[in-house]
Parts: C-alpha cells; structure tokens; sequence
C-alpha cells in the first residue's frame, strides 16, 4: 500500500512541478517532537499546599515582581510567570533567607544557574516554579538577576 502511494506521490512529483515539497512535509509528519516533556519548573504544590502567582513585567520603564511582597506557608509552591521585559529570573541572596534555610530552598529550585539563582526564563509565559516544600519560617528577599540594578526585586515570608 504504501510503495503504491509513493509511486502515485512520484507521478504527482513528475506531473507538477513543485510536487515534491509534498513529500518533506510528508517526513516531517511522521517524526513526531518529543513535547510530550512538561516544561521545567512545572511542579506542583505538595498535598495542602497552595499555588502562588508572581508576574515579572516591564511597566513603563520599570521592571518588577507583581506582586513584589507576599506571604505564603511551607509547602506551598510559587509560580514567577514572564509576562514582559524578560529575560527575568528569581534569585534569592543566600544570606537574606534564614539561616539554615538554603538547603530546603535549593531542592525546591529547579535547574539553578548557582546555587540559589533560577534559570533565565527568556520566553513570554515562561513559568518558573519554586517549591517552598520543609522551608523554614522567615523571610526570603529575592531579586532578578537580569534587572537587580533597575530595581526588580521583591520579598516573601513564609509563615
Ligand atoms: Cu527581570
């Protein structure tokens, strides 16, 4: 059957001009993209835990953290969507979390640039995800490393 097409595909080919361009299209079908992967950072809160949203936007000629304050429990998960202006990402100064809290917050950052500095999310609507799952109590002062020096950062406290 299938030699039988391509032979009806070949003689399309020599009627028309421009007829094999049928065929690549043809290949590139049936090798499908492996997008099936879900993107990194898609983590989900842990059992009880509550999903946060955090925006990262170009206002104007600001950049920032929308909101740029906000309290959340251990266990909960907080998403930092690029919604403009990006490159953005979510970095936290080591000694502006409490102490002891690094390792926690380590294992809840997905493909970190250095310890503590989150990928670079390049693309708009790009998530990246931080699990606050065993996070100490205290506050968590974060900063985008693409716009520290114009401002953009914000604070969490996880109660
Ligand atoms: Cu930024």
């Amino acid at each position: 059957m299938r030699v039988s097409s391509m032979l009806a595909g070949l003689a399309l080919v020599l009627a028309a001009c421009g007829g094999g361009e049928q065929k690549v299209d043809e290949q590139q079908t049936t090798a499908t993209p492996d997008q099936a992967a879900p993107a990194a950072g898609d983590a989900a809160p842990a059992a009880g835990g509550t999903a946060h949203d955090v925006n990262m936007v170009l206002e104007g000629s600001s950049y920032k953290y929308v909101p740029d304050q906000l309290t959340i429990k251990a266990g909960d998960v907080v998403r930092f969507h690029n919604v403009s202006g990006g490159p953005h990402n979510v970095s936290f100064w080591a000694d502006s979390i409490p102490s002891g809290a690094a390792d926690a917050l380590k294992a809840g950052m997905p493909d970190q640039m250095a310890p503590l500095e989150g990928s670079l999310l390049t693309e708009v609507n790009a998530i990246y995800t931080v699990n606050f799952a065993n996070a100490k109590a205290g506050a968590y002062k974060f900063y985008c490393l693409p716009h520290l020096a114009l401002g953009m950062k914000g604070k969490l406290t996880v109660q």
